[in-house]
């Protein structure tokens, strides 16, 4: 078995065949300001559970892999300073270190299906940034490998989502929107690109997952894109503006690499007047809402 740290409830939940959700951590440390963080972290929770299936969030505390997380370790994870983001890369070096750090999509993504979890919820994966120097999201190649199945509201909208789409393509990635043919915008509704196939119930996403694993072909992810209603959103002018002026800030003061995307989700939060923190809020509890479905339906 791996070296991986499994709740109780979690464990229990996998070996009687019981849904289980995977929940990712960068967004409870890096994501969401604090305090909301915490108070987050445990409605994303109680969001899988009241849907019927147990939530894993996954982290690295003192250099070991959890999969699902008690209250105590929530807390520490969302009111501790220095907790590190970690990709996939980072995760045996974390251990050796012994660490505490919050992991991305990517990560997540391949602890869960290390662990047996088939069903993911996030908010938005990340992708291709908008400028130069070149920057892609490890969260596209680790996808390409991992059999999973991620619910999120599309790619994050301060990224170039056609180039991310092209990749996601090429690096053989299923795409389907949740009862839509349009491409999610994460803060926004529709990121003005369609895609193939629509996934139109919890049932048909999760005839999709189980096909999958049986057929024994496609090794990759499936990515549910599920976006929030349109009276939801992000007001679009609000939305294009802060981004124009976050992607001059991140220049000015030369941010590159990991930080990048912390902040400018930092920057829309403090420029939105509390608006894209809220938005952000309802993508990640409808996500964990239908994931828990998928998940039920898969079991
Ligand atoms: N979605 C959110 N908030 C986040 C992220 C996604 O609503 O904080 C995080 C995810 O963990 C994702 C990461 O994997 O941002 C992407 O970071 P990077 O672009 O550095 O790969
Ligand atoms: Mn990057």
């Amino acid at each position: 078995m791996n070296d991986l740290v499994l709740a109780p409830e979690v464990a229990e939940a996998l070996a009687t065949g019981n849904p289980v959700v995977a929940l990712e951590s960068t967004i409870i440390a890096h994501g969401l300001p604090r305090p909301e963080n915490l108070k987050v972290a445990r409605e994303i929770e109680a969001t899988v559970r009241a849907a019927g299936a147990v939530p894993a969030t996954i982290a690295v505390l003192g250099g070991r892999v959890h999969v699902g997380l008690d209250d105590e370790q929530l807390t520490r994870l969302a009111e501790a300073d220095g907790v590190a983001k970690l990709s996939a890369r980072d995760l045996a070096v974390a251990a050796a270190k012994g660490v505490d750090g919050a992991t991305t999509v990517a990560a997540t993504s391949a602890v869960a299906a290390a662990a047996g979890i088939r069903v993911f919820a996030t908010g938005g994966l990340g992708g291709v940034h908008r400028d130069a120097p070149y920057d892609e999201s490890a969260d596209l190649v680790t996808l390409a490998r991992t059999p999973i199945a991620v619910v999120c509201a599309g790619v994050k909208s301060i990224l170039d989502v056609g180039a991310t789409l092209e990749r996601l393509e090429t690096l053989g990635v299923a795409v389907a929107g949740y009862r839509t043919l349009r491409f999610p915008g994460f803060y926004l509704t529709d990121s003005g690109f369609p895609v193939d196939w629509s996934l139109d119930s919890p049932e048909e996403a999760a005839r999709a997952v189980t096909a999958r694993a049986a057929q024994g072909v496609h090794r990759g992810a499936l990515v549910v894109a599920n976006p929030l209603p349109a009276d939801e959103q992000l007001d679009p002018a609000l939305h294009d503006r802060t981004l124009a002026q976050g992607l001059a800030a991140l220049e000015e003061q030369g941010v590159t690499g990991k930080a990048v995307t912390p902040f400018l989700l930092g920057w829309f939060h403090e420029h939105t007047g509390g608006a894209s923190l809220e938005v952000n809020v309802r993508i990640i509890l409808r996500n964990a809402d239908l994931a828990a479905r998928i998940a039920a339906a898969a079991a």
